[in-house]
């Protein structure tokens, strides 16, 4: 059997994955890595389902070169980096370095991340290189390097799991970081005094774990943890001796907290909580030494998130808490490896290696590098750098594993900025990406399963991800495209690495460069290993110094700030940057979906996971229903001054009133009008450039479609996208035999038959046989019904009404698995119901094992269940991957009662 130890593509936490090939079939099966010290075995659902994404639909798989009329034309990759080579080369001979970027991501490893930073800070001499970072973890680096001198994060999975009190904040840990929530639970489990804290205006999953939630006004943290310090100072639990001998800012801090915060009641008004459950957090802060302070976008995606993170740690650095087993503030990673591009520099005001551009820092990176070209200057982080595409300053850009198009803020205006640039070059192993649409020249990229390199988690730990299938031919790996044009400027000696260990080693060897202990990061003790030793490289975590004894950062009492002492900082909270107002009366949260990742590319074409969420939709209190006439299942329109978008409501007492929330990830490959970041404005918070994500003002209404349809395909006719079809709500749902797409819309075809014979009557592929159509017509009710059938297999089914009604479709797809329909199907499916009443699962929970919301109430009805256990055993549900746990437990709750239906139909 083939086995290969590797780290999971998707989220921070860097699970251990191992890929074993069954000998007998050749297929690929994945398990969680029983010695990898992130997950010890355990995956989620994401993690779980790698093996079915092996082989991506829409794969791109040789380079392509947009022609004058629009189209892409394959063609080979020494014309396609000519290109890419002659077109950076005329634009910096012609405006300057700063006059071409590269736009990066948090998913590539860090020997590409490292080989993109050389090649434009070091060699091209910009620093016009940013990384969806910044839409991610900036302000928590921000936040660090204010604190700290340095972007450190002190705090390891085990310290959270030996924590006394967990303070989970704009965290939906139970979704985002499921392995990290499965141990979290776990240690509770071992030891029930653990208690935890979330801060979250929306009742989540990861709720389920608190003994206390505070839903807090949108955007309040900041006054929020300048009331904790107060309360703390109050109550004489500051650590007054730590502060002396280690931290700086102290009184000055303390006095802008009191002016924000001067007592509980203010704090409580203000944060729309109730004060005697903010009376209870501080308390129990105020009484448990051993405290993890967990955060995330809840914090960090604000226009003054790095005034957040850093009251957060002020409280820690005032109580001592850092630095010490089982304590300390803890800015969670996103992606697979944010860390990772934190390290090489990967932002925009960054050099690599943690270092600045300071003189010496940048003296340091040129001698290191050999070149005289270093940049001199931060340059423009992401927001700005799309600004720079639109107007003019940006002449090309190179834009790698991310999909700017969808996951910028301004989405309408960062298609225009894409569209205005000459030169967009994107590597992706994609070519439906809503990015990919804008791009110039696409070049095929290798990615999980086929890339060679190196990721770091959230815990500071280095993992190998190994290749363990062939690429696609002509897929090269990142680093192998950016020293390729490295090459090509005239550097050849600096970009001239045989493999991804080569890359390995010169990082290594760079972070142990005259550092000597002034730099956190130092993993010089891997600056000699063979390839060898690099492929069998064990997880391990930074710092990892060649020359002297590894120090957990901060144990010593010593921070990386010149007079090595840390630094409060004063903070005077803000609100939301995007006032309500009567236009304007609501405010729209986004964010993650349990089973999805991002834009999709890999997470949607898992049918199972399609099933917790399968429709872009906006949860909403049901108090605001009522406000504003929105009704459950139905489709709602919202919007702004900058765009719209359209997703169904769910009702949703989770919500807090005024609040909607909407996941991120539908994009024009699954929606037409789905994508959340059409409304969102693009402020950013001024010392990180990290924009403001989840408190948009925005109107909400029903949208008041006058048809509703749904129609089913076979694979080989579902390539069609969504803006294909009639209707301002058009949704790709990808089944495992079928694909299904729900609609509705005010305008229609004249002849709905007639549209569908001439838009659906063609697959994709060739077909041979004559297609015949079964249909139905009631023009006069706006009832339309027709079918596809070839050869007694049914192509695809449309069905049209005037009301939306929700409609079992389980029964119809299942007749794409029929070689020949009998007349009784036929009828059904002109009928619009099938024959025989069948068993309707509900909508899914269990993403492992496909088990239904109903399923389960039947057997909790049935067998008197009331834990999740005895649920688990009676049903499978949970007892994988345990991502549906929480879900589980709170439909144990409502068991019973009418309430808890927050699916879609
Ligand atoms: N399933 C899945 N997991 C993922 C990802 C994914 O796409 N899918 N993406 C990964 C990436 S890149 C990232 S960055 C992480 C993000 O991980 P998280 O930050 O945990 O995820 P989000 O859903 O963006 O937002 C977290 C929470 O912040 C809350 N929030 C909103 N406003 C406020 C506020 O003012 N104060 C507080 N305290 N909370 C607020 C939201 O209600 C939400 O529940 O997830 C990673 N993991
Ligand atoms: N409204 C709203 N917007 C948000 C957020 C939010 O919470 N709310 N969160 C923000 C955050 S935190 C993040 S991290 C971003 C994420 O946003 P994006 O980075 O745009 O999201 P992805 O879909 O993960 O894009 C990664 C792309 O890389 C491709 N890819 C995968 N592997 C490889 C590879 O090896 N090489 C190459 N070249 N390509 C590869 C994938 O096909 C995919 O298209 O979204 C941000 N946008
Ligand atoms: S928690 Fe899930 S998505 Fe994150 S690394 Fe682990 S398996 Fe992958
Ligand atoms: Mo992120």
């Amino acid at each position: 059997m083939n086995e290969f130890r590797t780290t999971c593509p998707y989220c921070g936490v860097g699970c251990g994955v191992i890929a074993r090939q069954d000998d007998a079939s050749g297929q690929w099966s994945v398990a969680g890595d029983k010695e990898h010290p992130a997950n010890y075995g355990r995956l989620c659902s994401k993690g779980s389902a790698l093996a079915e994404t092996l082989d991506l639909p829409h794969r791109l798989t040789a380079p392509k070169i947009r022609q004058p009329d629009g189209a892409l034309q394959e063609t080979d990759w020494n014309t396609a980096m000519d290109r890419i080579a002659e077109g950076f080369r005329r634009t910096i001979e012609e405006y300057g370095p700063n006059s071409v970027a590269m736009y990066v991501s948090g998913q590539i490893l860090t020997e590409d991340y490292y080989v993109a930073n050389k090649l434009m800070k070091g060699f091209i001499g910009t620093a016009n290189i940013d990384t969806n970072s910044r839409l991610c973890m900036s302000s928590a680096v921000a936040a660090h390097n204010r604190a700290f001198g340095a972007d450190t994060v002190p705090v390891s999975y085990d310290d959270l799991e030996q924590a006394d009190l967990v303070v989970l904040t704009g965290s939906n840990t139970a979704w985002a970081h499921p392995v990290v929530f499965q141990r979290l639970v776990a240690a509770k489990e071992r030891r029930p005094e653990m208690t935890f804290v979330v801060i979250d205006p929306r009742r989540t999953a990861t709720c389920d774990i608190a003994d206390l939630h505070l839903p807090l006004a949108p955007g309040t943290d900041a006054l929020l943890f300048n009331g904790l310090l107060v309360a703390l100072a109050q109550a004489g639990k500051l650590d007054m001796d730590f502060v002396h001998h280690h931290v700086d800012g102290f009184d000055e801090t303390l006095a802008a907290a009191r002016h924000d915060a001067p007592d509980i009641e203010t704090v409580a008004q203000r944060c729309g909580l109730p004060q005697a459950d903010l009376e209870r957090f501080f308390d129990l802060f105020a009484k448990t030494e051993r405290t993890v302070t967990l955060w995330s976008q809840g914090l960090n995606q604000s226009a003054s998130g790095t005034d957040k993170g850093n009251a957060l740690i002020n409280c820690h650095l005032a109580t001592g808490r850092i630095g010490k087993p089982a304590m300390g503030p803890f800015s969670i990673t996103g992606q697979p490896n944010a860390m990772g591009g934190r390290e090489v520099g990967g932002l925009a005001n960054q050099l690599a290696a943690h270092q600045g551009f300071t003189p010496a820092d940048i003296d340091r990176v040129a001698r290191f590098w050999q070149s005289d070209r270093v940049a001199r200057a931060p340059g423009l982080k992401a927001v700005d750098m799309f600004k720079g595409l639109q107007d003019g300053h940006i002449k090309a850009i190179w834009i790698v594993a991310t999909n700017p198009a969808f996951s910028l803020p301004n989405a309408n205006q960062v298609r225009a900025a894409l569209a205005a640039c000459p030169l967009v070059v994107l590597s992706e192993c994609v070519e439906n990406t809503d990015t990919a649409a804008f791009a110039d020249i696409l070049l095929p990229a290798t990615t999980w399963g086929e890339r060679d390199g190196t990721v770091t988690n959230s815990e500071r730990r280095i993992t190998r991800q190994l290749p363990f299938i062939a690429p696609p031919t002509q897929a090269r790996h990142d680093w192998q495209m950016i020293c390729e044009l490295g090459r090509r400027l005239g550097f050849a000696q600096a970009f001239d690495y045989p493999d991804s260990a080569a890359i390995f080693r010169e990082y290594a060897a760079m972070t142990g460069f005259e550092n000597a202990g002034s730099r956190d990061l130092d993993i010089s003790a891997f600056a000699q290993l063979d390839k060898a030793a690099y492929d069998a490289l064990e997880p391990s975590r930074w710092p990892q110094p060649a020359d002297r004894p590894a120090v957990e950062p901060f144990s010593d009492g010593r921070f990386f700030t010149p007079n090595g002492r840390a630094r409060m900082i004063p903070i005077h909270a803000k609100g939301p940057a995007s006032p309500l107002n009567p236009a304007h009366p609501l405010r729209l949260n986004t964010g993650r979906l349990r089973d999805q990742w991002h834009g999709m590319t890999r997470t949607g074409i898992v049918p199972r996971l399609m099933t917790h969420f399968s429709e872009p939709t906006v949860s909403v209190h049901p108090s605001d229903a009522a406000r504003f006439k929105l009704r459950g299942h139905q489709i709602a329109r919202l919007g702004n001054a900058h765009g719209i978008a359209y997703a169904r409501v769910l009702l949703d007492d989770n919500q807090r009133p005024g609040s909607l929330f909407m996941p991120l990830h539908w994009n024009h490959a699954y929606a037409r009008h789905g994508l959340v970041n059409a409304l969102v404005n693009g402020v950013v918070d001024p010392v990180s450039g990290q924009p403001e994500f989840k408190t948009m003002a925005v109107w909400a209404e029903p949208y008041p479609a006058r048809w509703f349809g749904f129609a089913l395909l076979a694979p080989e006719f579902a390539d069609r996208t969504p803006t294909d079809w009639p209707g301002d709500y058009a949704v790709t749902i990808p089944g495992a035999n079928h694909h299904r797409i729900e609609l509705a819309g005010v305008d229609s075809p004249d002849d709905w038959l007639d549209w569908a014979k001439q838009q659906l009557s063609t697959p994709q592929t060739e077909g041979d046989a004559t297609p015949q159509w079964i249909e139905f017509a009631d023009p006069g009710s706006g009832r339309f019904r027709i079918a596809q059938i070839r050869q007694g297999r049914l192509d695809w089914v449309l069905h049209v009404t005037p009301d939306s009604r929700a409609v079992d479709t389980d029964w119809l797809a299942g007749l794409f698995a029929e070689d020949e329909l009998s007349p009784a199907m036929l009828a059904d499916l002109m009928a619009g119901k099938p024959a025989g009443v069948q068993d309707d699962r509900g909508p899914i929970i269990c993403a492992c094992f496909s088990i239904g919301r109903n399923s389960l109430l039947k057997a909790i009805a049935d067998e008197g269940i009331t834990d999740v256990k005895t649920l688990g055993e009676c049903t499978q549900a949970g007892t994988n991957c345990g991502s549906c746990i929480p879900e589980l437990k709170l439909l144990l709750q409502t068991a019973g009662t009418t309430a808890g239906s927050k699916e879609p139909a």
